[in-house]
Order: structure tokens, then C-alpha cells, then sequence
């Protein structure tokens, strides 16, 4: 089932998501909710409080072939090693459309994670993925990539997205 995008300024995006007691059907049920709506948007990450779900799950697929997906499932992921050296990927979010920056952060790092099947994972990145998994995990804290940018930057990407925000409103009521 295809579900609803979240675009900031909201205050759900704000909120620290709550972990996951174990991964049943329902869960598993969501997690393909959220894979469907992540390729048809189209994303490479999607967290579940973007869909306004308050709850420690993750969806990852950095893969380049559109016919070969590889997707990633990470519930209650923690980050247990970041690497000194750092990488500048220009991002972009789902919540934030229309808006992309290029944001530094540790190149490699480790994650702890459930899987899909419920068993206990551990994930060595870089590249890409690093960047992504990261990007995903500031999300279940309630984190955008432009609260790393200036306070400048930051309130002019907001403007712009409740601007956009009201204008569709308007159109809708
Ligand atoms: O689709 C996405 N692309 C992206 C590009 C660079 C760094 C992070 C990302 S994640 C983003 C999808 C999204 O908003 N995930 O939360
Ligand atoms: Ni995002």
C-alpha cells in the first residue's frame, strides 16, 4: 500500500522515534508499505516517520540498476562506529522535495540493526550507503540534513516548503 510523504515543516518530523520489540507480520506488512513508496517517489532511503509512523524502522535501496533491486531493511538501527575521515554527498529528502545540499558527514560506519526476518544484523558502509544510513538514523531522531546547514540557509528552505505547503492547500480546499 502506497502511503503519504511527510514534507517539513511538520512537527512529526521533529519527534524521536520509538524502538521496535520485535519485528512480526505487521511490521513486516509496513516495511514493504514503506519499500513501495520509497521506489515510487522515487527514493534511495525512506524512514517510517516520514509516513508519520513514530517507530525505529528504515528502508535502504542505493542500488544504480532499477531491474536489480537490493533493498535493505534496518529496524532499531544504531550507528556503533563512525569513521574519522568524512565524505561530502549532495543530499536530498523526501520531506524536503525540491531542495538538495551538499552535507559532510563520516565516510564509513557500522550499524547494528534487526532485519526483515528479525534477526540481529551488523552492516559495514561507505560511499553512498554510509552517507545514506546515516541520513535515515537522523531521521528517527527527529534530524533533517538542513539543521546542519546555516540558520540563513536553513529558514529559507522552510519558507519555501510552507509557502509550497499552502499553495497546494489552497488549491485542495
Ligand atoms: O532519496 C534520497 N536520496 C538521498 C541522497 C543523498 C543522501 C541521502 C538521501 S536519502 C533520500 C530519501 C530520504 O529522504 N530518506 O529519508
Ligand atoms: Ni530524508
Amino acid at each position: 500500500m502506497l502511503r503519504k510523504i511527510i514534507i517539513e515543516p511538520d512537527p512529526i518530523l521533529r519527534k524521536k522515534c520509538k524502538p521496535l520489540e520485535s519485528v512480526n507480520d505487521d511490521t513486516r506488512k509496513l516495511m514493504n508499505d514503506m519499500l513501495e513508496t520509497m521506489y515510487k517517489a522515487p527514493g534511495i532511503g525512506l524512514a517510517a516517520v516520514q509516513i508519520g509512523i513514530l517507530k525505529r524502522i528504515v528502508v535502504i535501496d542505493v542500488s544504480k540498476d532499477k531491474e536489480k533491486k537490493d533493498p535493505i531493511f534496518l529496524v532499531n538501527p544504531e550507528i556503533t562506529y563512525r569513521s574519522k575521515k568524512t565524505a561530502v554527498y549532495e543530499e536530498g529528502c523526501l520531506s524536503l522535495p525540491g531542495h538538495f545540499a551538499e552535507i559532510e558527514r563520516p565516510a564509513e560506519c557500522t550499524t547494528k540493526f534487526i532485519n526483515f526476518d528479525g534477526k540481529e544484523k551488523e552492516l559495514k558502509a561507505e560511499g553512498l550507503l554510509s552517507t545514506c544510513i546515516q541520513h535515515e538514523v537522523d531521521h528517527l531522531n527527529g534530524v533533517l540534513f538542513i539543521d546542519y546547514l546555516s540558520k540563513l540557509k536553513k529558514d529559507m528552505i522552510i519558507k519555501k516548503l510552507l509557502k509550497h505547503k499552502k499553495e497546494i492547500e489552497r488549491i485542495i480546499v
